[in-house]
């Protein structure tokens, strides 16, 4: 069931939605990411329909980056620019902007800030633009993974005074640690944002 009203000072933000993340043959597979999906696109239709702005966000890295365990971060190697891994999933229907993230030698997860690895600088990237040219004030979080970059994207999203909307079934975690999708999600609520549609079990 859907709570969320969408209407043109909305926007519906679709976090990496991509075949490493989404796929179960890709490199950073997320558990159940294939079946959020569909989930995804009933969302996009009504967004579209109400004439609220959809973007998606796309992990976008370069074969060699801080963020990947070869260089010492925490990431086997995932969505490097222009694989098959990078790309959106097939499946999802694309109607809007792509905001591409993590190209330099950075290692933030939100779609709305890049971090430098190095000097822990935060720059943005151009989605928050994007939706201030539009009078944007509400958005809904949807998307991979819960623990990373759904969560980062919510705390900035808050930080910049958004409404916040977070689907809870219409994302899934990682869960490098047990428990960790779940701690996200209180955590984003305890930033401010609205959980809708948790599933219940
Ligand atoms: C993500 C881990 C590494 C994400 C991106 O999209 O949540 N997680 N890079
Ligand atoms: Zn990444």
């Amino acid at each position: 069931m859907n709570q969320a009203s969408y209407d043109s000072s909305c926007a519906l933000i679709v976090v990496d939605v991509q075949n490493d993340f989404a796929r179960p043959e890709g490199a950073l597979y997320v558990s159940g990411g294939e079946d959020i999906v569909p989930v995804i696109n009933e969302e996009i239709r009504e967004a579209l329909e109400a004439g609220a702005l959809v973007v998606y966000t796309q992990d976008w890295h370069p074969p060699e980056t801080p963020h990947f365990q070869a260089q010492g971060g925490l990431w086997p190697a995932h969505c490097v620019q222009g694989t098959w891994g990078s790309e959106l999933a097939p499946d999802m229907h694309v109607a809007g902007e792509v905001v591409r993230k993590g190209s330099g030698a950075e290692d933030g997860y939100s779609g709305f800030t890049v971090e430098d690895r190095m000097s822990g600088e935060k720059r943005p990237t151009k989605l928050e633009g994007m939706l201030r040219a539009r009078g944007i004030d509400r958005v809904v979080i949807v998307g991979l993974a819960t623990d990373y970059c759904v969560q980062e994207t919510v705390f900035d999203a808050r930080s910049l005074g958004f409404e916040t909307v977070l689907r809870a079934d219409a994302v899934r975690a990682v869960n490098l640690e047990p428990g960790d999708g779940k701690r996200a999600l209180e955590a984003m609520r305890a930033a401010g944002a609205r959980l809708e549609d948790l599933p219940s079990a």
